[in-house]
């Protein structure tokens, strides 16, 4: 039930806050709140006025390409994770400093909004809810987010958040609000389509060192490890053109170098979207160090797609290779196979890239998985001479996978989304034990 709450009559004032991490490590990947920054965008485009507190905002070192490591404190373990021997901290702006922000704001808010990113890093969620609502005691606050979609069961019971927003949109989020505190200022032109959303609100940042990007919402595969489908439903794209628009605005009017794309699709269909794209990039011959953090798809990649990730300036390529056993592939949504793997890493040493700079995602810690089919895959990829990089298995709830990895795991999956956490290998086992990957990580790091 929606509870409405009274403000005045100039512009409400809206204050989105990014959470601390807490976690047993984290590394600015290029990470920002990109979908709090959309809904900035969004309401500032309707006449609200907003701030927006970054609570990662604070790094103890930079990297050439604009990533590198928070700064952080330790912490004491939530209860859960007690008996994990390793330190836990909160990655981030001290405190004190966040409070002196909060009596910094020229103005109270009308209204605060906070987003999640994982499901296991609800603890600063909830410890950053109880501070802002002691300070700003009486101001509603909605939590969204991915943490927020995905237990938002469990964000309803503890977070402490007066309305936890389920799921992505836009469109939604600005209802919301306007049915909380301002009406009119939504009965304008509701026509929010991807291709006609204001440009995330990077420019709130005091500094840029990089910026975010998606070119798309969602994702035509369904992996049965992945959450993808239940953040957003469908798989949209944006206009090739307009995307290279956004690009020309971050490089030339904020002096950007480097920029992360978001998407889960990417390369999906390649000629109708990220061919078009980079041919654009080229062709207004804007320079930038690109980045694909988040795992592109093997199967897309062709001869003409391999070159302009290369020509257009890919700095950082990752593949999702998750496994080389091809029963498993298919029984985690059947995205690539062997044959196209290797064809892929051979386009992309042609069209320039060496080795060592195609980064191979190989998923470790899948249900019941073995160490030697893990074993496996990391002689397989290291064979093509790319660069395998493991990544442990973070079981979701509502994917087809979660079921068999509650079965399999020694922990509460269901009740208790600390144990989502991947640095834990949830689905740890006799046949796969943390040792086991921690041997494989060092032999990775040998060579
Ligand atoms: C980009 C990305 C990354 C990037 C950056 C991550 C980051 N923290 O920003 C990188 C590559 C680093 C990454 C790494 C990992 N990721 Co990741 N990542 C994503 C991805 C693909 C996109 C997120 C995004 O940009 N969305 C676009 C924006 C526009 O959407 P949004 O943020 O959800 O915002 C919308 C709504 O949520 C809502 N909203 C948001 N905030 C708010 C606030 C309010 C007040 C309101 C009302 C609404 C609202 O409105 C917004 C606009 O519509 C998601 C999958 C997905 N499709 O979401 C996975 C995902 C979040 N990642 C996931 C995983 C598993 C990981 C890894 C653990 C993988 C691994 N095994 O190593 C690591 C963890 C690394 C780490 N410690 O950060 C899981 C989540 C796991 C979990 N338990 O929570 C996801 C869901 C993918 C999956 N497998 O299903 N990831």
């Amino acid at each position: 039930m929606v509870r409405v709450f009274h403000v005045k009559h100039t512009p409400p004032h809206i204050l989105l806050i990014n959470p601390w991490i807490t976690d047993f490590a984290a590394y600015n990947f290029w990470i920002k709140p990109l979908g709090l920054l959309y809904i900035a965008g969004v309401l500032r485009e309707r006449g609200f006025r907003v701030t927006l507190i970054d609570c990662h905002n604070f790094y103890s070192k930079t990297q050439k390409f604009g990533d590198g490591n928070f700064f952080k404190t330790k912490i004491e373990k939530p209860l859960p994770l007690k008996s994990i021997p390793r330190n836990y901290c909160q990655y981030g702006i001290p405190e004190e400093m966040l409070l002196k922000r909060f009596s910094l704001l020229e103005e109270k808010p009308d209204l605060i909004g906070i987003t999640s990113g994982m499901t296991y890093w609800y603890p600063c969620v909830f410890k950053l809810i109880e501070i802002t609502k002691n300070f700003f005691k009486d101001v509603p606050l909605i939590l969204g987010g991915i943490y927020a979609t995905i237990c938002h069961e469990h964000a309803q019971k503890y977070s402490g958040a007066d309305i936890v927003f389920n799921g992505r949109g836009e469109l939604e989020v600005l209802k919301l609000v306007s049915d909380l505190i301002n009406k009119e200022l939504i009965t304008q032109n509701s026509k929010l389509s991807i291709d006609h959303l204001p440009y995330p609100a990077f420019d709130l940042y005091p500094h840029l060192d990089y910026v975010c990007i998606t070119t798309t919402r969602g994702c035509p595969f369904r992996c049965a490890y992945c959450a993808s489908h239940i953040l957003s439903k469908g798989f949209v794209r944006r206009d090739p053109l307009k995307v290279v628009d956004e690009i020309e605005h971050w490089t030339t009017q904020f002096h950007i170098n480097n920029i992360a794309f978001n998407d889960d699709g990417l390369l999906v269909e390649p000629s109708n979207h990220f061919i078009p794209m980079m041919k654009g990039v080229i062709r207004r011959g804007i320079q930038c160090n690109f980045h694909a953090p988040n795992a592109l798809h093997i199967r897309e990649m062709d001869e003409e797609v391999a070159e302009l990730l290369f020509r257009g300036g890919f700095r950082t390529i990752r593949l999702g290779f998750e496994t080389s056993n091809e029963e498993v592939q298919i029984e985690t949504g059947g995205k690539v196979n062997n044959q196209e793997f290797q064809r892929a890493i051979k386009y992309l040493k042609r069209a320039g890239y060496s080795g060592q700079e195609i980064g191979v995602y190989i998923m470790a810690g899948l249900p019941g998985q073995r160490v030697g089919e893990v074993e496996e895959r990391l002689a397989f990829v290291k064979e093509t001479g790319a660069k395998p990089i493991l990544v442990e298995y973070s079981p979701i709830p509502h994917t087809p996978l979660f079921e068999k990895a509650k079965k399999s795991s020694q922990f509460d999956l269901e009740n208790e989304p600390l144990y989502h956490n991947n640095s834990i290998l949830p689905c740890q086992w006799d046949g796969f034990t943390l040792s086991d990957l921690r041997r494989l990580k060092e032999s990775i790091k040998r060579g």
